[in-house]
């Protein structure tokens, strides 16, 4: 297509041979177990290729990604790129039995898509509960072959900050309910907040040259929480976030959630010392339940400090908020609009469907009864998340939903349409209903089902989103796949639309793939549906997910070839094709390829 054929593995080679000839790079990565050891305690880790985080990807705008996974993990895996558009390729997802069967252990799966339309940081992760706490990595996106280069001063350097969490015990095998990371990570290292009997746990360092400007990619691939990030002294530049250029926004704290990226410049302009960085988690305050409070700690370092990193001298700390601060969050993510660029769309102005939906906790009887004890600790309950009161479940299928819809061969009459509004109106930000009570009790019931929307290809949907405080008041940072989303307005309190019409920004709001809905408010987007498929809409924060805070987006075909899902890759077939009779059949098939 592009008149390159040539693999590309060693990707910087090929810039420098053919700088405007777009590449393949192609990776394999292998899934498998390790141990590491931190905290005084061993610990079985899920890994690619024996690295935590994970190998980065980086490639250039136009470029085509081959990625073979080997897994060798007892387990069923999937990998997600998170962010990429995948467009007309919706089969390169990587949501188990949405658009795929798993990767079964001893199984091998090729992933290949384009990176095309969009530049700067994205990454990758498991789509398997919790695996995704160490299976993760960068995609890093350049700009395009020739002469278009970043809209900011060219960096001397580019660093990943991946902001993740440390599990002490083996993650497969936690309870989710109630279990904790023991740690935070910047870039894989917990810091020197921790250690093991006075041994202190080793840090991230990231060198610096005075003067020097620094293109930071921060990623948050933790489970649970928010983090702020601050470095002693030093200011950041905002410039994109889900790889989509912002305007400039200069700030001496970076508020990142789950599934949020954002590309920040950093100029080295202090006196030449060392300076902590900090990762900081934040939480609902009480009556929310609470975790505990663990930061992890890097050092930026001056390349030229008389005596370097044995120096005795204590870096200097920055001044970190109280982890109980929502509101830093909310004015960071307030203050970022998108930076006019040729690659920028303009807001739609129709709108062809509005979707209101509150994101909460609530309750389903255990063992499919329809009425049951609830509240607190109740074992004839299960507590849910939700969306507009329903939780997410897929019921037992044998073939990929997205397969079965290619091939017609279920007519998905189990789905069940994510309705436009809430079955109930009430104080959705009402703080009493946070702890359990007769209120919160007539709120709790909730049901589940596969939740789903249909959209007609190129419809512009609305979509308001609302926390609420039922149960707890949790922010929620919602993901959709396939797509990007205009963000046109936030608050706090319950959404008004006679009122907050007024307060969208429709001239240049910021462009995301995970949104995040503040705690106690709302959030309003818009976006268009134009790429064919079925897409994983969901909460980034683990649990939420694991718990069902879900639905699926399904963007019918246009009228068009070039409109419409082409037919699966090759090799996506052998995990059952049209035949969800015999699945065990395909895997024996696939097995013994
Ligand atoms: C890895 O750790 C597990 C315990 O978590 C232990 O049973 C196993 O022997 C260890 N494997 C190696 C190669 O050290
Ligand atoms: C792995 O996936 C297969 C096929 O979908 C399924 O039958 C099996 O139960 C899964 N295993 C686990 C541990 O989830
Ligand atoms: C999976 O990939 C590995 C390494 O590339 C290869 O040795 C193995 O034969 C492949 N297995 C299958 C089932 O394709
Ligand atoms: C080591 O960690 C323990 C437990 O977190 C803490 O109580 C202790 O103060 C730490 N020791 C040092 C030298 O930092
Ligand atoms: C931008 O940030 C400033 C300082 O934190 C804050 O006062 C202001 O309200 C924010 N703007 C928006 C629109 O959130
Ligand atoms: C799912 O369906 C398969 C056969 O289609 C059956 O063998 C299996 O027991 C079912 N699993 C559950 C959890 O119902
Ligand atoms: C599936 O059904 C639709 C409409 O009923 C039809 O247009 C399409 O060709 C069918 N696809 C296949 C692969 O049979
Ligand atoms: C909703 O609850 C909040 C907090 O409990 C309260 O401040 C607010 O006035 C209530 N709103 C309405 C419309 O009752
Ligand atoms: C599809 O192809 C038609 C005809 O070549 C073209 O006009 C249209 O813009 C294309 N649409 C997309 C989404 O690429
Ligand atoms: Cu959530």
């Amino acid at each position: 297509m592009h008149g390159c054929t040539t693999a590309a593995v060693i990707f910087f080679f090929f810039m420098t041979a053919f700088p405007a000839c777009a590449a393949v790079v192609e990776h394999t990565f292998v899934v498998s177990h390790m141990n590491m050891t931190h905290l005084c305690k061993e610990t079985r880790v899920m890994v690619v290729n024996g690295q935590l985080p994970g190998p980065a990807i980086e490639v250039t705008e136009g470029d085509s990604v081959v990625v073979h996974v080997v897994n060798k993990s007892p387990y069923n895996m999937t990998i997600h790129w998170h962010g990429v558009k995948q467009q007309l390729n919706c089969w390169a997802d990587g949501v188990p039995m949405i658009t795929q069967r798993p990767i079964l252990p001893n199984n091998n799966f090729t992933y290949r898509f384009d990176v095309s339309g969009q530049e700067g940081t994205l990454w990758w992760h498991a789509h398997v509960p919790l695996i995704r706490a160490t299976v993760h990595g960068i995609l890093i996106i350049r700009p395009g072959h020739g002469a278009v280069s970043y809209p900011f001063p060219k960096p001397h350097k580019e660093i990943p900050i991946i902001i993740g969490e440390w599990w002490s015990e083996d993650i497969a095998q936690v309870d989710t309910t109630v279990s904790y990371n023991s740690a935070s990570t910047i870039n894989g290292k917990l810091g020197d907040l921790y250690n093991c009997s006075g041994a202190m746990e080793q840090g991230y360092m990231m060198e610096v040259e005075p003067g020097e400007i620094y293109l930071l990619r921060v990623i948050n691939a933790a489970l649970l929480s928010e983090y702020y990030l601050k470095i002693a002294g030093h200011k950041f530049t905002v410039v994109a976030a889900d790889a989509n250029y912002v305007s400039p926004y200069t700030t001496d704290i970076i508020a990142i959630a789950p599934g949020q990226t954002f590309d920040a410049l950093v100029v080295a302009d202090a006196s030449p010392g060392r300076y902590y960085m900090v990762a900081l988690p934040n939480q609902p305050p009480k009556p929310d339940f609470q975790s505990p409070v663990l930061p992890s700690r890097g050092i930026l370092q001056y390349s030229n400090v008389a005596g370097g990193s044995q120096s005795g001298d204590v870096p200097m700390s920055p001044e970190m908020p109280d982890n109980h601060n929502n509101m830093l969050s909310f004015y960071f993510h307030g203050n970022l609009t998108n930076l006019h660029h040729p690659r920028h769309q303009p807001v739609p102005e129709r709108i062809d469907e509005r979707i209101f939906i509150t994101l909460g906790l609530g309750s389903v009887c255990r063992n499919g009864r329809q009425s049951c004890k609830r509240g607190d600790n109740s074992l004839e309950s299960l507590i849910v998340a939700t969306m507009n009161s329903m939780s997410f479940l897929l019921p037992n299928v044998s073939t990929a939903l997205l397969e079965a819809r290619y091939y017609n061969t279920s007519n998905m009459d189990w789905l069940q349409e994510l309705p436009d509004v809430p079955p109930r109106v009430f104080n959705f930000t009402d703080h009493s209903l946070i702890p359990a009570g007769p209120k919160e009790e007539k709120l709790e019931p909730s049901s589940r089902a596969a939740l789903a929307r249909r959209f007609r290809y190129g419809a512009v949907v609305e979509v308001v989103f609302q926390s609420t405080a039922l149960m707890q008041s949790d922010s929620n940072p919602m993901h959709l796949h396939g797509h990007n989303m205009f963000v046109l307005a936030q608050g706090h309190g319950n959404y008004d639309m006679a009122r907050d019409l007024a307060r969208y920004n429709l001239v240049n709001p910021p462009v995301v793939n995970t949104v995040l809905v503040p705690r106690l408010g709302w959030v309003a987007v818009r976006f268009v549906a134009d790429n064919p498929g079925i897409w994983y809409m969901h909460c980034h924060y683990e649990f939420h997910l694991t718990m069902g805070m879900v639905a699926l987006f399904i963007v019918e075909d246009g009228q068009t070839t070039n409109t419409s899902l082409p037919s699966p890759p090759a090799d996506i077939q052998a995990y059952g094709n049209a035949n969800n009779l015999m699945p065990d059949k395909y895997y024996l098939q696939n097995e013994e390829r």
